[in-house]
């Protein structure tokens, strides 16, 4: 599986797939999920509402998938990361669940590339370098014969210099 790492917004990513930082409502926020509503428009939300009746919420560290909307990829991956109240080991293992459940999900729709952006690193104020390690282990640890490339999309100039290093 190939790594590539870029500064930007995870919106305009042609991608199979992009995975969006959400919270168990399913139903936006602010940050990369506001983004990721406001660029894709009404699809978006109108998939989660119905996930949302069938399913209840999205538990932290699962993973759901809706259409992308007008976005340029196929699929969102709606995750939702763990807020960071300083319980390391609990709230890593639901981190890796994140990446790992999102993945698992990629594969089964058969997705090709998928991007990545920083899960838990803003509003949830998960410690980056931490949340970074993680999920490059994740995804290193993630053997696929349908995921072929994973893009970690970093918004800010710390997560980029963080994940530079740690794919070095
Ligand atoms: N593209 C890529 N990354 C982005 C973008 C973007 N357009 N915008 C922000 N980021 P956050 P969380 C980065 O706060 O910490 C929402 O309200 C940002 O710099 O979006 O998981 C949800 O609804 C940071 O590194 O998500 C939840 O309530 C990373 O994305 C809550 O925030 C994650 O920051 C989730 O908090």
């Amino acid at each position: 599986m190939k790594i590539e790492l870029i500064k930007g917004d995870i919106t305009k990513i042609q991608a199979d797939a992009i995975v969006n930082a959400a919270n168990s409502s399913l139903l936006g926020g602010g940050g990369v999920d506001g983004a990721i509503h406001r660029a894709g428009g009404p699809q978006i939300l109108e998939e989660c509402r119905a996930i949302r009746n069938r399913q209840g919420k999205c538990n932290t560290g699962e993973a759901v998938v809706t259409n992308a909307g007008n976005l340029p990829a196929k699929y969102v991956i709606h995750t939702v990361g763990p807020v960071w109240n300083g319980n390391e080991e609990k709230e890593s293992k639901l981190l890796a669940n994140c990446y790992h459940n999102s993945l698992k999900l990629a594969e089964s729709l058969g997705v090709k590339t998928i991007a990545f952006p920083n899960i838990s690193t803003g509003v949830y104020r998960f410690p980056k370098k931490l949340a970074g390690k993680i999920a490059v282990d994740e995804v290193r640890k993630f053997h696929s014969d349908t995921v072929k490339k994973v893009i970690f999309v970093c918004f800010d100039d710390e997560n980029k210099m963080i994940y530079k290093e740690l794919l070095e």
